[in-house]
C-alpha cells in the first residue's frame, strides 16, 4: 500500500491570473504527485467550498494561503504515516473537515491531497493516470465539446446563453475529432471576421463577439461547420449550455442581455422544446433551467429528455447525495462532472458510478478557470463517461486535456475506442 511522507503547497496562478493551490503529495517510495486545483465562475450555490483568505490586501481578498496553511499543517499532521488506498484517505479528510461543504479546510486544499495522491500513487505503480484509476482490458475516448462562442457571464454582448459548444460525434478517433472541431473553430473565424465582428477569445478560448440575439450564435455555428466542409448534427453536432441560474430572478428567467423578455419556466421549456425541433443539431442541453427550480426540471424532463442529452451542473453539483435525490425524482438524464464542485475524487468517481448505474450519462468537465493540470482527461478514460468538455480549440490551460487525450488515444491503440456518436445513441439513433 502507499504511504504519505510529506505533503506541499504552493500558490500559483490560474488562467485568468487568479491565485490557486498547488499541492504535492510525496509517498515513502519517493514517487511524487503533483495536483494544480481549478476555479468556477458561474458557480453552483452547494458546490464544495473553495477557501480563499478574505484579505483584501493580497490578490484582492483571493489568496489562497489559509488553504495551503491546512494542507502542510493540519491535514499533514493528520494523515502523516498514512498507509491505504483512495476511498480511505478521502474519508479521512472529509471527516477531518467535519463540514458538510468542505468549508473548514477547503473543497481546494482537501481536492489538492485527493488528487496529488492519486498521481503519486499512479506514478509509484509507473502507469498512467487514468490506468491507476480503472485497469481494465480496453478504454473509451471520450467526445469532446468545444465551447467556440459564447454569451452570459461570459461574455459582453446581446445573447443570454453562457456557452455555445460542437462536439465532432462523426469522427472515426479522438485526433481526427479535434482535427474535426480546430477547422470549424478556424472557419468561424473567418466568418466572424468577414461579418465585423471582434475575434478576440474569453476566459475558455471562445469567440465572445457582440452578436445580436441569442439565437445568432446556433446561425454561424451551422455555417462554420458547412462552410469546413463538414455536416452540422451529423459530423459535428451542437450542445448548449445556457447556465439558466445565472438568468432566474425571483421565479422567472430574465433575458436581460436580449430583447428584455422575462419568461416564466413554461414558456423556457417551450422555448427549448421549440429550439430542438428547429434545430436538430442539438445533441446536449446542458442547465437549461436553474438551480432552484426544481419543479421546472421535473416538468420540463419528460418533455425534452428523450430529445436531447439533458444535463445537470449546478443542480447536482458532483455531489452523489444531491444527484441521488434527482434521479428519485426523475429529473434531468445526464450530470457534469468537475471535481473541485465535490472535492475528493472518491466522491466524484461515485457520483459517476451513481449516474451509470441509473441510467444517466455523465460528461467529465473543466473550470473556467484552469490550469494546466490535465488530470481530467485521464478522469474521463478511466470512468468511461465517453463525453468531455474543456473549453474551445485553443488556449494552452484548455488545450493541454485534449492534447493528453491525443496521447492516450495513441498509447492505447486498439486498445482505445472513440465514441462518437454512441454517445448520444439514446437521443439520436441514427
Ligand atoms: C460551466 C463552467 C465550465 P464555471 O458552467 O459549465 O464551462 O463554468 O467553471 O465558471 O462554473
Ligand atoms: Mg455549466
Amino acid at each position: 500500500m502507499p504511504k504519505i511522507s510529506k505533503l506541499e503547497a504552493l500558490e500559483i496562478l490560474d488562467s485568468r491570473g487568479n491565485p490557486t493551490i498547488q499541492v504535492a503529495v510525496r509517498l515513502q517510495s519517493g514517487a511524487v504527485g503533483i495536483a494544480k486545483i481549478p476555479s468556477g465562475a458561474s458557480t453552483g450555490k452547494n458546490e464544495a467550498i473553495e477557501l480563499r483568505d478574505g484579505d483584501k490586501k493580497r490578490y484582492g481578498g483571493k489568496g489562497v494561503q489559509k488553504a495551503m496553511s491546512n494542507v502542510v499543517g493540519e491535514i499533514q499532521q493528520s494523515i502523516a504515516g498514512f498507509e491505504g488506498d483512495q476511498p480511505t484517505l478521502d474519508r479521512k479528510l472529509v471527516a477531518l473537515d467535519g463540514t458538510p461543504n468542505k468549508a473548514r479546510l477547503g473543497a481546494n486544499a482537501i481536492l489538492g491531497v485527493s488528487l496529488g495522491f492519486s498521481k503519486a500513487c499512479a506514478a509509484e505503480k509507473h502507469v498512467p493516470l487514468y490506468r491507476h484509476l480503472a485497469d481494465r482490458e480496453s478504454y473509451l475516448l471520450p467526445v469532446p465539446m468545444f465551447n467556440v462562442l459564447n454569451g452570459g457571464r461570459h461574455a459582453d454582448n446581446n445573447v443570454d446563453f453562457q456557452e455555445f459548444m460542437i462536439a465532432p460525434v462523426g469522427a472515426p478517433t479522438f485526433a481526427e475529432g479535434l482535427r474535426a472541431a480546430s477547422e470549424a473553430f478556424q472557419m468561424l473565424k473567418v466568418i466572424l471576421n468577414k461579418k465585423g465582428y471582434a475575434t478576440s477569445v474569453g476566459d475558455e478560448g471562445g469567440f465572445a463577439p457582440r452578436l445580436k440575439s441569442n439565437e445568432e450564435p446556433m446561425e454561424l455555428l451551422l455555417d462554420a461547420i458547412q462552410a469546413a466542409g463538414y455536416k452540422p448534427g451529423k459530423d459535428i453536432a451542437i450542445n448548449l449550455d445556457p447556465a439558466a441560474s445565472e438568468f432566474y430572478e425571483g421565479g422567472l428567467y430574465v433575458f436581460r442581455k436580449s430583447d428584455q423578455s422575462r419568461k416564466t419556466t413554461a414558456e423556457l421549456i417551450a422555448l427549448w422544446e421549440d429550439w430542438l425541433k428547429r434545430y436538430p443539431e442539438i445533441y446536449s442541453l446542458e442547465d437549461g433551467l436553474a438551480e432552484d427550480d426544481w419543479a421546472g426540471w421535473r416538468e420540463a424532463t419528460p418533455k425534452l429528455g428523450n430529445r436531447v442529452q439533458f444535463m445537470g451542473d449546478d443542480i447536482f453539483v458532483t455531489n452523489p447525495q444531491i444527484l441521488e435525490k434527482g434521479i428519485n425524482q426523475g429529473i434531468a438524464n445526464s450530470v457534469l462532472i468537475k471535481l473541485n464542485q465535490i472535492g475528493t475524487v472518491t466522491e466524484t468517481l461515485e457520483c459517476i458510478e451513481l449516474a451509470h448505474l441509473n441510467g444517466y450519462t455523465a460528461v467529465v468537465s473543466h473550470r473556467s478557470g484552469e490550469t494546466d493540470d490535465a488530470t481530467i482527461a485521464d478522469l474521463a478514460v478511466a470512468a468511461g463517461t465517453g463525453q468531455i468538455k474543456s473549453g474551445s480549440v485553443c488556449r494552452g490551460e484548455r488545450i493541454a486535456k485534449y492534447n493528453r487525450l491525443v496521447e492516450i488515444e495513441q498509447e492505447l491503440g486498439g486498445r482505445g475506442q472513440y465514441v462518437g456518436r454512441k454517445a448520444y445513441a439514446r437521443w439520436r439513433p441514427n
